[in-house]
């Protein structure tokens, strides 16, 4: 494509009118038996608008009802009907005597003591013996079997792969164990799902907290499950990212690729190279003032993230979309010549000189400073739409980049038009096309490469959902919530086999979104969509059955003001006229969770919107048949 036309109505807001419920789950209809693979087939089916009569089940059905509603779903769950912890003010969390657990711990302590009130101490058993009873024990355990043989493991890291746990509620206590610490860590989010909505609460709720017992065996089908945010297009303070990062903690995404600079804005200081943040940073799209991370925002960000077991992918896109870059240093332009500041939203028009030095000198030096801020095993150098070089010209500058990311001794990513550069080992393409054929991808994986699925029309964020949609663009297509859900990414793309997908990733380009508000109401619910198809196989991975748990899932999202698209794919709950859950975009937002080291976080600072956003009224934002 040559260009993007960007849709939407600028300054305008995703507010209001989401669906209504309360903010516990009891009027569900959703039900369980003993089943295993249970998510996958929850019966029966929620109505869409639940008669009055049927509205209320027995609230020991509702707590049944959250084991088989876990997102993304689990590998194995297996049900003890009529088992239940109750968690209590005698409750304490309690690792073994690894004390690596211990993080794991006090996070989930901070997860849980707003809405209990309980003061759940953190206490550490040395002998390694298991707690009695009235206690969620969080066990490092290198011997956890977490896979199932013939259900799980067939993705492109086996069976083996870091992230998985099991989790055990019985009437005495709830033990989670993992072989490290990300398993420990997706343990607790599942966990989090089994306690009634009301856990998402900031403020002391009357509870009762119960867990319904059973079992859940459970290991990720796919090593890479993330979700990018275009920080160029509009730029977001760290808090804004911080808030973002704790949602993809809550559906098992390890990592956050940040689209660092672009045409309309260089958002990361350089060191070396100044006035790339200083001046490249200057603006945004419209004409907004822009803005970028200092270094130590940066590391914020990157430490925070990996509190949550997730890497931070930077990305720095070369050799288009460098507007911002020549803006500041004309030196690196073809003709010499510094480009206007660039606040539109066309693609495809700039390019760094390939045959001055300096142009290496430049990546040499920006991939350096990255790399050395960047623990995670992954530089991103886009690759993508440098429509005014020649293959030729395109081949010799990305040779080179790739080049200087090995030097870095990081592993190089970059979108799928860099597959026809040289091979180098371990490379990766994220593929974003909207086709499910591209032989120069096909050619790359043939001689090694990796693929991050991202198919534009599958798992784009900044997609419309419907055409009355007022965010987002419409270029790639329509994304409903059972389009963003129904494909696979182990059999999408021709010639490239599940064994050579490394995983799923869906991204959030920003030209027509300002506001965390509008960030969440394009994101959820398909981010879970995409969420499911990195961690989950068949049988557990079903529309019908997703649909269900999301609708059974929405009440979290009430209770922590996180916005949403409430599509009339799913069957939400009820409403009871208490309102709109989610605020005006105008109201203040931080992160949403409490630091690791235990202690509450404030919002560090806040985003409003712009003057002159407004709530509207929004065609698609009412499910029909509500
Ligand atoms: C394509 S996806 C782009 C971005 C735009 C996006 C808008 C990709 C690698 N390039 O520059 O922001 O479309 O949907």
């Amino acid at each position: 494509m040559s260009t993007h036309h960007t849709g939407g109505n600028l300054g305008t807001a995703p507010n209001g009118n989401h669906p209504r419920s309360r903010p516990e789950e009891a009027e569900l209809t959703m039900s369980s038996g003993p089943q295993e693979h249970a998510p996958a087939r929850p019966a029966p089916p929620a109505p869409r608008t639940p008669e009055p009569g049927r509205a209320t089940v027995r609230a020991g059905a509702a707590t049944d009802a959250r084991l088989t509603g876990v997102l993304p779903a689990p590998t194995r769950v297996r049900p003890a009907p009529g088992v239940r912890y109750r968690l209590t003010a005698e409750t304490v969390i309690r690792t073994g005597a690894d004390p690596a657990a211990g993080t794991v711990a006090d996070y989930l302590a901070t997860l849980l003591r707003p809405a209990t009130g309980h003061p759940l101490p953190v206490t550490r058993a040395d002998d390694g013996t298991l707690p009695p009873v009235d206690a969620i024990t969080l066990l490092l355990d290198p011997t956890t079997e977490t896979s199932e043989t013939g259900t799980a493991g067939t993705g492109s890291a086996g069976s083996t792969h870091e992230g998985g746990y099991r989790l055990d509620v019985t009437g005495d206590g709830i033990v989670i164990r993992a072989r490290d610490r990300a398993g420990l860590f997706h343990g607790v989010q599942t966990l989090r799902q089994l306690l009634p909505a009301a856990i998402e609460s900031s403020t002391v709720q009357p509870g009762p907290w119960e867990v319904p017992g059973g079992e859940i065996v459970d290991t990720p089908r796919f090593a890479y499950r993330g979700a990018m945010l275009d920080v160029s297009r509009h730029f977001f303070e760290v808090p804004d990212v911080l808030r973002l990062v704790d949602q993809l903690a809550r559906y098992k995404l390890n990592h956050l690729h940040l689209h660092l600079t672009d045409d309309q804005g260089w958002r990361i200081a350089i060191d070396s190279w100044p006035k790339l943040a200083e001046v490249g940073g200057a603006t945004e799209v419209d004409g907004g003032v822009g803005g970028y991370y200092t270094q130590a925002d940066y590391r914020t960000i990157v430490e925070y993230a990996a509190t949550r077991h997730i890497t931070v992918v930077p990305e720095i896109d070369l050799p288009g979309h460098t507007n911002a870059a020549l803006h500041a240093y004309p030196e690196l332009a073809p003709d010499g010549v510094a480009p206007a500041a660039y606040t539109g939203t066309e693609v495809g028009f700039s390019y760094l000189a390939v045959d001055n030095e300096r142009t290496y000198d430049f990546v040499t030096d920006v991939l350096g400073e990255l790399a050395a801020l960047t623990p995670g095993a992954y530089l991103h150098v886009g690759g993508d739409e440098a429509f005014k070089l020649s293959p030729a010209d395109y081949a010799t500058v990305m040779n080179r980049v790739q080049r200087i990311v090995a030097d870095t001794g990081r592993t190089v990513v970059g979108w799928h038009q860099l597959a026809p550069a040289e091979h180098v080992p371990g490379r990766v393409l994220q593929y974003w096309g909207t086709t499910t054929a591209d032989e120069k991808v096909a050619a790359a994986v043939a001689q090694g490469a990796r693929v991050i699925m991202s198919p534009g029309n599958r798992t784009y964020l900044d997609m419309k959902y419907t055409e009355s949609t007022t965010l987002g663009q419409d270029w790639a297509g329509l994304i409903e919530v059972r389009t963003a859900y129904d494909w696979d990414p182990g059999t999408y793309l021709d010639g490239v086999p599940e064994e050579a997908v490394l995983g799923v990733e869906a991204p959030l380009w920003t030209e027509t979104i300002r506001t965390v508000p509008e960030i969440e109401y394009m994101t959820f619910p398909r981010l879970v969509a995409v969420a499911e198809l990195g961690w989950s196989t068949a049988p557990a991975r079903d529309w019908e059955s997703f649909r269900l748990r999301l609708a059974a899932h929405s009440p979290r999202w009430d209770t922590a003001s996180i916005a949403y698209h409430p599509s009339p794919e799913v069957p939400w709950p009820t409403t009871t006229g208490t309102g709109p859950a989610v605020p005006s975009p105008r109201r203040e937002i931080g992160p949403v969770e409490p630091t690791a080291d235990g202690g509450a976080q404030p919002p560090e600072s806040s985003i409003s919107a712009p003057a002159g956003t407004t709530s509207l009224s929004r065609s698609d934002n009412q499910p029909s048949g509500r």
